[in-house]
């Protein structure tokens, strides 16, 4: 793995990092991306042979609930067998030491949770794989891992074969129909189809989720909005750094593997700062000053030693 390019000092970043009291971090399927799950750009924008986003609609789950249902069943099950990386950890700890910072995912898989990071100061813009609502009386399971979540979509839990990708990725392998009838329906009204508690294409983000984050970032000037893995290309999520920016002085700090590529409002100002590289990699580097180094102990425990007390 070639060392990250950074197009500004780290050290400078520190000093910076250090004057820092409000810190808004936007994070994106790069974040996970060394977790070993997809991103939507490139091969992970294709499930099977169809567009990753394609299937993120309401129009395609009317349309074939069953190949919706399997998608998100893959989904679900990668994420469950993935762990949490640094950069998920590092985040984590900047919340607990900085009451200042406010984390915003586009990332439904749930791993920065998993990471313990504190609630109050993360937002799932786009909801989760693992929470379930009715589609007819949006009756809301908020946290449910069963994998499978129903027997008819078993196929999408199977273990892959030894170093081989997963049989339900390949489009030649046809995909087993599952008929409504056998998909999950609501507990309570038991009529509505269920569905992932995730925001569609086409929907609506949460409204008092909205309107709190937009009151977090009107409240006072942010000194540092990190802008993690993504590609800044799906709204309202690729305004908000901007948005940061209105209240003046405010660094936008690029964290992603690939500092060039489009779609991210790039017109770096001359406060801003970009690093090249993985996040995982990065991250845990970049906040240092504040939450010292990571150590894993044996059974896997996360603690922090050093960093600003
Ligand atoms: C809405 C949940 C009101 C489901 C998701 C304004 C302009 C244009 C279009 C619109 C607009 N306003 C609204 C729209 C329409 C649409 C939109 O933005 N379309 C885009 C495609 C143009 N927005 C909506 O529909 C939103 N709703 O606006 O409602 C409304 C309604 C109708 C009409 C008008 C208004 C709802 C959007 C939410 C959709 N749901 N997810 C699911 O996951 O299945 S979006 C989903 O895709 C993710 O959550 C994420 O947001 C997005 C993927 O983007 P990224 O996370 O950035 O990932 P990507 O793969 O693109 O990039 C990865 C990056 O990481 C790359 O830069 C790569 O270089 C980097 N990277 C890779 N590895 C690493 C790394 N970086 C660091 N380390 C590494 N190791």
């Amino acid at each position: 793995m070639a060392p990250p390019k950074t197009y500004s000092s780290i050290s400078a970043f520190h000093s910076k990092l250090l004057g820092a009291k409000r810190i808004l971090a936007v994070c994106g399927a790069g974040l996970s991306a060394s977790s070993g799950l997809p991103t939507f750009r490139g091969k992970g924008g294709m499930w099977r042979n169809h567009e990753a986003m394609s299937l993120a609609t309401l129009d395609a789950f009317e349309r074939d609930p069953g190949l919706v249902w399997m998608f998100y069943g893959y989904r679900r099950h990668m994420a469950l067998t993935v762990k949490p990386n640094a950069a998920h950890y590092a985040l984590a700890e900047l919340a607990r030491k900085v009451p200042g910072f406010m984390c915003l995912t586009q990332n439904v898989d749930n791993l920065h949770i998993r990471a313990s990071h504190p609630p109050s100061q993360l937002k799932l813009l786009h909801g989760s794989l693992f929470s379930i609502k009715c589609t007819r009386c949006s009756f809301l399971q908020p946290s449910n891992a069963d994998d499978p979540f129903c027997p008819a979509l078993a196929p999408a839990s199977l273990p892959p074969p030894p170093n081989q990708p997963h049989p339900i990725l390949d489009p030649n392998t046809p995909l087993p129909s599952v008929p409504a009838q056998d998909l999950p329906h609501c507990p309570k009204c038991q009529i509505g189809l269920q569905r992932p508690g995730v925001v569609w294409f086409g929907e609506q983000l949460d409204h008092q989720m909205l309107e709190d984050i937009d009151k977090w970032i009107e409240a006072e000037k942010v000194d540092l909005v990190l802008v993690i893995g993504t590609s800044g290309v799906v709204w309202p999520a690729a305004g908000f750094s901007e948005q940061a920016r209105t209240k003046g002085e405010t660094s936008v700090v690029v964290v992603n593997m690939e500092l060039e590529e489009g779609g991210r409002n790039n017109r770096p100002e001359k406060e801003d700062f970009g690093f090249e590289g993985d996040a995982a990699v990065l991250l845990p580097r970049l906040l240092e000053p504040i939450i010292g180094r990571m150590v894993v102990e044996e059974e896997g425990e996360v603690r922090w030693v050093g960093g600003r007390s």
